[in-house]
């Protein structure tokens, strides 16, 4: 997801471009303002944190966009591609590397395991049909 920053700030062909590139296959996207609740129920885990009431103000404050994103490995590799949560310790080539500056404003967000990548689907997409289609390019990106 590209955060309401990475939006406000014209960066969503950058983020998107960059899953292109690395050959993932993109099946869900949409732009929307989240409301509280989706907020909430998104980051739950975190809701003891101190930060929590301004986490889900900034992911609040204006339009994001949701994606679901395909391939081998895409998880853990998305991870890597969008670097550390504290954009001043992830490393130059990485999204929050190259783009960002405070933890507070890190740009975008990624599934930090599969089951979450499910579980975030299902609640940000809900019962939308994320597209099932072939890349033609496929057997270019694998064997
Ligand atoms: P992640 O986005 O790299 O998976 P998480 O620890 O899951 O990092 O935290 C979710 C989001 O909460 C972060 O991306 C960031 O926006 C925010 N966050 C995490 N830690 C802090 C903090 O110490 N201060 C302010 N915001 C934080
Ligand atoms: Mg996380």
């Amino acid at each position: 997801m590209v955060k309401p920053d990475g939006v406000q700030r014209g960066l969503v062909g950058e983020i998107i471009g960059r899953f292109e590139r690395k050959g993932f296959t993109l099946r869900g996207l949409k732009l929307f303002t989240p409301k509280k609740q989706l907020a909430e129920e998104h980051y739950k885990d975190l809701s003891q944190k101190p930060f929590f009431k301004d986490l889900v103000d900034y992911i609040t404050s204006g339009p994001v966009v949701a994606m679901v994103w395909e391939g081998n490995g895409v998880v853990k590799s998305a991870r890597k591609l969008i670097g550390a949560t504290n954009p001043l310790e992830a490393e130059p080539g990485t999204i929050r590397g190259d783009l960002a500056v405070q933890t507070g404003r890190n740009v975008v967000h990624g599934s930090d395991s599969p089951e979450n990548g499910e579980r975030e689907t299902a609640l940000w997409f809900g019962s939308d049909a994320v597209e099932q289609w072939q890349p033609a390019l496929a057997p270019w990106l694998r064997e």
